[in-house]
């Protein structure tokens, strides 16, 4: 294998026209995030870039859509994605964006020296034109019958239902997307790539060159695409919105996005190093690597290779670790739908849990095929992976040591084998250390091959082992008798602890945070780099270190939080920005007038709510018992969609107390607790101030 002195890791530019969702982190930046983790850890030379996409089609009708400028637009979509990737840990080296000047540099100047070689083509044509937009219509613009599969809502670039690459001009019955008008025919001047004249290069390059090295998907999808053969693949477009062609006769013409977004990974690599940014993309021993989604694997393994050839002295990528789709409960992940996971909004309902979304994403990643998220799986990866297996073992590892050495890691004495039990921990002592070698150079090669969930998995085995060992040896029964063996199995289980939190690092960043904190190990940690070259357990910990306190890595994921979740779900129109528009046309109108006499015929007052629990065959009702300051009374509130019992207890709430008393299921509500019902049916208890008291009345 050819040796690299460095490596360029680029992960998708995601286009700033939403927020990030699973999808999205399970197909290409937890990959990437990983590798980067892991190569960083060898001590390589590595930089890790990206950025928002923030052009393109996708940009402006969102703008539209929302009523803004594209800029403003971008600019919002760019904020939220870059933060929500800075919550959850993924270590860009930056995240630049594609509507910085430098990057309008770069891609021009890609453009002028391609142009300067004679290597576009340029050529009036005929297009598809709105004429009461005044539009061009390309890519996204242009809505129409799929001339393949009849599909009647194929784009103009794509039809997403059988995936086939179109141009305008095939669609069938093509309409505007903008104003819904059958467009005319009218001329305009392009600019082309000339793919076809890249044909034998990407032959030799991709087809025979790759075989071995490449994805079988990535592989695959390449082959066919090079073999149905390539044409001229137009680079402009008629838009106001994008980075303009350097040409004295291109008013009004930007760059296509998919010509200009590749280059943002060489104009964020600019910002990052201005002096030195040349070596990650022109030194022959600079190793690059894109990670994507399935959908970008013809951009990054045919179009970006030949238009960087065509550049002249840059590099190829070395290899693109795409991934298939992540869907989520069985369906595909839609944000029209709001049907997806978004990443804040999952950082907002799990507070400093984000390792787990990393192991579950991992451990479903879609790497050979498109894979399935489940609120269920999550909750049994948490419970009884992360919770059950490694934190079960640090744990014990760090209460034992506790218990019988006073939190100081003991000296191993070299125990003879004079007893069968001592002749057996040897035995399972032996029998652990290889089996952990074997995973830490099996969860190695995986990462060297971007199989990531073996990675992962084989990086659990340590713990299984761990437990394994511990459960073999029975520490807690030789206490008494034999302290010197129960000295041998904790010293080396502290070993397999600092070893289990270096080799989790790639995977699961704070957990090894919490581990190194707990082995009070941080001046340890210059020694323990070693690991990576030398793939076996650490024996760091020297006798009579104190270790630190020991604390809980991982909590069950309750029921609770789950069924939240996947509440949220079946409501589609709840919390997505892509669909606030939607929710406020929901808002209920404006009751009839009332007088203040009918007002002060309500008797409302603040209660206590003394007991509550579901309400038998019923999913909506909870029964609560109130103190209402007069009396103590059962209401019936239809909150259970929103509020658990426990959460009810002890709580106060606003009610009308005079309301006539109502039969429901068989039992008398003899009130009504008030709610603020948000426009997408949340029910929200109203709050009380503080320091009122039961049987307070409000008016
Ligand atoms: N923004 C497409 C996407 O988000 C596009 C990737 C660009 S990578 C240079 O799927
Ligand atoms: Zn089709």
């Amino acid at each position: 294998m050819k040796k690299f002195a460095r490596t360029t890791v680029t992960a998708a530019l995601p286009y700033a026209n939403g927020p990030l969702h699973i999808g999205h982190i399970a197909g290409a930046y937890l990959p990437a995030d990983t590798y980067v983790r892991y190569m960083r850890l060898k001590g390589e030379d590595v930089i890790f870039v990206c950025g928002s996409d923030e052009h393109g089609v996708a940009i402006t009708l969102g703008a539209k859509k929302e009523g803004v400028s594209p800029k403003i637009f971008v600019d919002k979509y760019h904020n939220l994605m870059k933060q929500a990737f800075q919550d959850f840990g993924i270590s860009f080296d930056i995240y630049s964006r594609t509507s910085n000047p430098v990057h309008y540099e770069t891609a021009q100047e890609f453009f002028r020296t391609i142009y300067d070689q004679g290597i576009f083509l340029e050529e009036v044509s005929d297009q598809y034109y709105d004429e009461q937009e005044k539009l061009f219509l390309a890519d996204r613009y242009i809505i129409g019958t799929c001339p393949n599969c009849g599909h009647t809502g194929a784009y103009g670039d794509q039809c997403e239902k059988c995936g086939t690459s179109l141009s305008p001009k095939q669609l069938i019955n093509p309409r505007s997307t903008v104003s819904g008008q059958t467009p005319v025919l009218k001329l305009t001047k392009h600019w082309y790539f000339p793919l076809d004249k890249y044909e034998g290069w990407l032959r030799e390059w991709v087809i025979e060159g790759h075989q071995d090295d490449w994805k079988v998907n990535v592989y695959g999808q390449c082959k066919s695409w090079i073999e149905q053969g390539l044409q001229p693949r137009s680079i402009t477009r008629d838009l106001e919105w994008g980075v303009p062609v350097p040409l004295s006769d291109a008013q009004g013409k930007v760059l296509y996005v998919w010509f200009d977004a590749p280059i943002g990974y060489i104009s964020a690599t600019k910002e990052l190093l201005p002096e030195g940014w040349e070596k990650y993309w022109k030194a022959p021993d600079t190793r690059l690597i894109h990670f994507i989604g399935k959908d970008n694997i013809v951009f990054h393994c045919i179009i970006f290779p030949a238009i960087l050839k065509a550049a002249g002295d840059y590099i190829l990528p070395d290899n693109v670790p795409a991934n298939e789709f992540l869907n989520l409960e069985g369906d595909k992940i839609s944000t029209s739908r709001n049907h997806a996971v978004w990443l804040h909004e999952y950082l907002h309902d799990f507070p400093g849990r984000r390792d787990e979304l990393r192991y579950m994403l991992t451990s479903i990643s879609p790497e050979t095929k498109d894979a399935d998220f489940t609120w269920k799986d999550y909750q049994q990866k948490v419970n009884s992976e992360l919770v059950a297996i490694l934190g079960n073992f640090v744990n014990r590892v760090m209460v034992l040591s506790w218990k019988y050495f006073e939190g100081k890691v003991p000296a191993a004495a070299s125990l003879d084998e004079t007893s069968e039990k001592r002749k057996s921990i040897h035995a399972a002592h032996g029998k652990a250390s290889e089996e952990i070698n074997t995973s830490i150079r099996e969860m190695i090669d995986a990462l060297e091959t971007f199989r990531f969930r073996e990675a992962q998995f084989q990086f659990m085995n340590l713990s299984r082992v761990g437990n394994k060992f511990l459960a073999d040896t029975e520490p807690w029964k030789q206490a008494k008798e034999d302290p010197e063996a129960v000295a041998f199995i904790l010293n080396f289980a502290l070993q397999v602890v600092m070893t289990i939190g270096e080799a989790g690092k790639p995977f699961l960043p704070d957990a090894c945070q919490a581990i190194q904190k707990q082995l009070n190990a941080a001046s340890l940690e210059q020694a323990s780099v070693g690991f990576w070259k030398d793939k076996s357990v650490l024996n760091l910990l020297p006798a009579g270190h104190a270790l630190g306190q020991p604390e809980l890595l991982y909590r069950n994921v309750e029921d609770e939080l789950i069924s939240k979740q996947m509440e949220k779900l079946k409501k589609p129109e709840q919390t997505s920005p892509a669909v606030v528009e939607e929710s406020q046309a929901t808002l209920k109108p404006l009751k009839p007038t009332v007088t203040i006499d009918d007002f002060a015929k309500l008797d409302i007052r603040i209660g206590k709510v003394l007991h509550a629990e579901r309400m038998e065959k019923s999913n909506k009702l909870l029964k609560l018992t109130v103190d209402t300051g007069i009396d103590q009374r059962i209401i019936l509130s239809g909150i259970a969609q929103h509020y658990t019992p426990e959460e009810m207890i002890g709580r106060e709430v606003t009610l009308i107390a005079n309301l006539a008393p109502r039969k429901m299921m068989g039992i008398e509500s003899q009130g009504m607790i008030l709610t603020a019902e948000e426009p997408d049916g949340k029910l929200k208890l109203l709050q009380t101030a503080s320091d009122a008291k039961a049987g307070s009345t409000i008016s």
